[in-house]
Parts: C-alpha cells; structure tokens; sequence
C-alpha cells in the first residue's frame, strides 16, 4: 500500500453541485483537521444553498471559473490537493449544446493541472465510467480500470479527454495525480435534469414521470456519500499515477428505478409516459470495484439502494424550496426536445 496522505487544506472544484457539495459536507463531518477551499463557478448547477451552514472556519466559497488562469495562480499554492469535481455533467445537455463541456471538462482539466505542476499540489481527478462506452445487456463483463476508452457522447468524450490530460501530465511532468471513475450517483443535492430527481420532483408536482426509450438501459447506482468515502480513500492512500474504479454494484434497469420511485411514492407503476430516445444513448454500465476493494480497503455503506431511494425521495419532499426555482426551466428544455 501507498505511505499515507495527509492533507490540511485543499480545494474541491464544483463544491457547489451535486457530488461536490456532498463531499465537502462528508469531509467537514468524518476529517474535523481539513480546511476546504471550495472553487465554484456558480452555473445553472451549483448552488451556494448545498453548502450553507457549514463552519466558516472549515469552508470557504470561492466564485470563480476552473478556466482562470490567474485566479488559480493566487488560489492553489498554499493547498495540499485539488479534488476536482467541476464538470458540465449532464448529457442531455452536451447533446444539445456541446461547447461548454469542452471549455469546462477539457480546458478547466488543463489549467488545473498546469497549477498542480507550477506549484507541486496533490490532484484527484473525478471522473466517470461513460469513458468506458456501453456493455451489452447480456454481457456477462463488467468495466474495470484496463477497459479501453469508447466513449458515446460528447459529455462523456469530454470527461474521456479529461482523463488523458491527467495521465500525460503525470507521466511526463510528475503531477502527483490519480483518477477515479464512478457510476450513476443518487442522493439528496442531486440537479431535478437528472433522472432520479426528475421522476420524484414531476410527481410531487402531478406531472407525470418520463421514460426514454424502451426503459431497458442498466444504470450501476451508487449513493453520493459512499462516492465521497471512496475518493477520500484514493486522495489519502491510493497510489499516485494510478486510477480506481468506483461501484457499488448497484445495477438496475430505468423502468425498475422507476417503478420504485412511483410505488414508493403511492402511484400506480404504469404512471408514466415514454418519450424520445437520448440520440446514443448507453445501454449499460457496470462497475467492478475489485482494485479499490481489494487495495484500499474501501466498502460502501449504503448497500441497500431501495432504502437509499425512500430517503432520497424523504428529501426531495422535504426540500422543496432548494429544487423548486430550476423545475419549470428544466421541464421547459425538456419539452421542447421532445422528452
Ligand atoms: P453537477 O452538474 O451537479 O455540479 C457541477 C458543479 O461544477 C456545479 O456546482 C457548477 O457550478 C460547477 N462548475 C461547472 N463549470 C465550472 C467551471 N467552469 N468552473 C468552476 N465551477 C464550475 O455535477 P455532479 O453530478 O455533481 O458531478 C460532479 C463530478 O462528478 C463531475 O466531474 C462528473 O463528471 C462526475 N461524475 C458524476 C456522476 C453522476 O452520477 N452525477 C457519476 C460519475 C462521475
Ligand atoms: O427523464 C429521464 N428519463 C430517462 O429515462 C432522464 C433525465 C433520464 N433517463 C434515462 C437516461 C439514462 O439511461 O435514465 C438514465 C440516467 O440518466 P441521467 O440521470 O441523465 O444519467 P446518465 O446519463 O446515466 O449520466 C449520469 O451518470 C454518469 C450523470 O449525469 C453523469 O454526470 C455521470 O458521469
């Protein structure tokens, strides 16, 4: 095993979206000697709300974009690591607009390396298993960290990019990085774009759920705070230069998911409507979590998703303040592309 890392002060890009914010919390809660920098642009994503009441002396707002040369040249020195969670995420949106996700997911990386070199600073890289492409529904594989990069959209050829960056600046200039790649996150903070938020937030609101396609495609779900023990696990131990994947063998078809959320929310399960097909759009994904397993020691703690998904849906009902202003906007999109 790796000799441990044990760092003070660090800065989390993206602290105000959705697994960022998680991780910031999960840090101040589990690491009380960790002062967190967060770096966050503030998109239609993040959400200064999702970090709010923590200790001011722990946390510190920055607002500001990955791609400023200069605001990172004063920020970083002084850090021990840069956990990079900021990304555009969602592929929806790269489909219909694709330029931000290059701008964000590839020349942020870039510049944030550039000052992880200049000033010798500890990078994890967060990124996810749609670098890997699509498994068939029947294959018997699953992805592990030697499956070559296929990825399918241009938000996952974004985050596929991303990863080269990081391993060309490790290998050629010595960046002390690793790279993590996860699956479908689900938990409370999570944008009401994305799937799981999208189905409960249109019925506490009486619009019907939507289902693309034929509601086959395999998601491998994992909840976001065991995502934020893994990563701490790979910033504090795991081997520099090297990549973990990160499941929680969590796999389950959309229609599945969906009928959980509608009969747990007391609908009948044929409540929906099927809409237009993701151009693209990955059939299946699946984690072997075997390295981080095995090397680290890491297990996940929320391993019973049903349950998972109640008190996220506990959350959803309870917080209807936090998601309500990007609904309408969001359905709007939406609708407008036929889904
Ligand atoms: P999110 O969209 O909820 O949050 C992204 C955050 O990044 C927002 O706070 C946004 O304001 C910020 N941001 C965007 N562009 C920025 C820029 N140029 N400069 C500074 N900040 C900027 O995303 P998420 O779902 O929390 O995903 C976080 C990371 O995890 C991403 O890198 C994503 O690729 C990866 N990931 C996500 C999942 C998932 O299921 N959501 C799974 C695996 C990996
Ligand atoms: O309304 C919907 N209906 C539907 O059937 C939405 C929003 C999605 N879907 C389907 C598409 C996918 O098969 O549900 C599945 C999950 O969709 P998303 O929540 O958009 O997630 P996905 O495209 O799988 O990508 C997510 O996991 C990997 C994150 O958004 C990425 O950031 C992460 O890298």
């Amino acid at each position: 095993m790796a000799e441990t890392f044990e760092p003070t002060s660090i800065i989390v890009t993206g602290g105000c979206g959705f697994i960022g914010s998680n991780f910031v919390r999960w840090v101040v809660e589990n690491h009380p000697g960790v002062r967190v920098t967060v770096l966050d642009k503030l998109t239609y994503a993040g959400n200064p709300e999702n970090i709010a009441g923590l200790p001011e002396d722990r946390v510190r707002l920055v607002v500001g974009d990955i791609c400023d040369e200069a605001l990172l040249e004063g920020l970083v020195p002084g850090h021990d690591a840069v956990v990079h969670f900021a990304a555009e995420s969602h592929n929806d949106n790269s489909i219909a607009d694709p330029e931000p996700f290059v701008r964000t997911n590839v020349v942020g990386t870039y510049r944030l390396l550039e000052a992880c070199r200049a000033h010798d600073v500890r990078y994890h890289h967060v990124s996810t298993d749609e670098v890997y492409g699509d498994l068939a529904l029947d294959d018997p594989a699953r992805f592990t960290e030697e499956t070559p990069y296929r990825p399918s959209s241009p938000y996952s050829s974004t985050k596929a990019s991303s990863d080269m960056l990081v391993r060309a600046w490790h290998r050629t200039y010595g960046v002390r990085a690793t790279i993590s790649n996860c699956s479908n996150n689900y938990g409370p903070y999570q944008h009401v774009e994305k799937f799981i938020p999208r189905q409960i937030t249109n019925i506490l609101c009486g619009i019907r759920p939507k289902l693309y396609g034929d509601g086959k495609n395999v998601r491998d779900w994992i909840h976001t705070e065991d995502h934020s023990s893994a990563v701490w696990a790979i910033l504090t131990r795991g081997r520099v230069g090297e990549t973990y994947l990160i499941g929680a063998d969590g796999e389950r078809d959309n229609i599945t998911v969906l009928r959980d959320v509608l009969r747990a929310m007391g609908r009948p399960e044929d409540d929906f409507d099927w809409v237009r097909d993701r151009p693209g759009h990955d059939r299946r994904y699946a984690i072997d979590p075997t390295k981080l397993r095995t090397e680290l020691g890491w297990e996940p703690r929320h391993t019973d998703f049903e349950s998972g998904l109640m008190a996220t849906i506990e959350w959803y009902r309870e917080h209807e303040a936090w998601w309500r202003p990007a609904k309408e906007a969001t359905e709007a999109r939406y609708a407008a592309q036929g889904q």
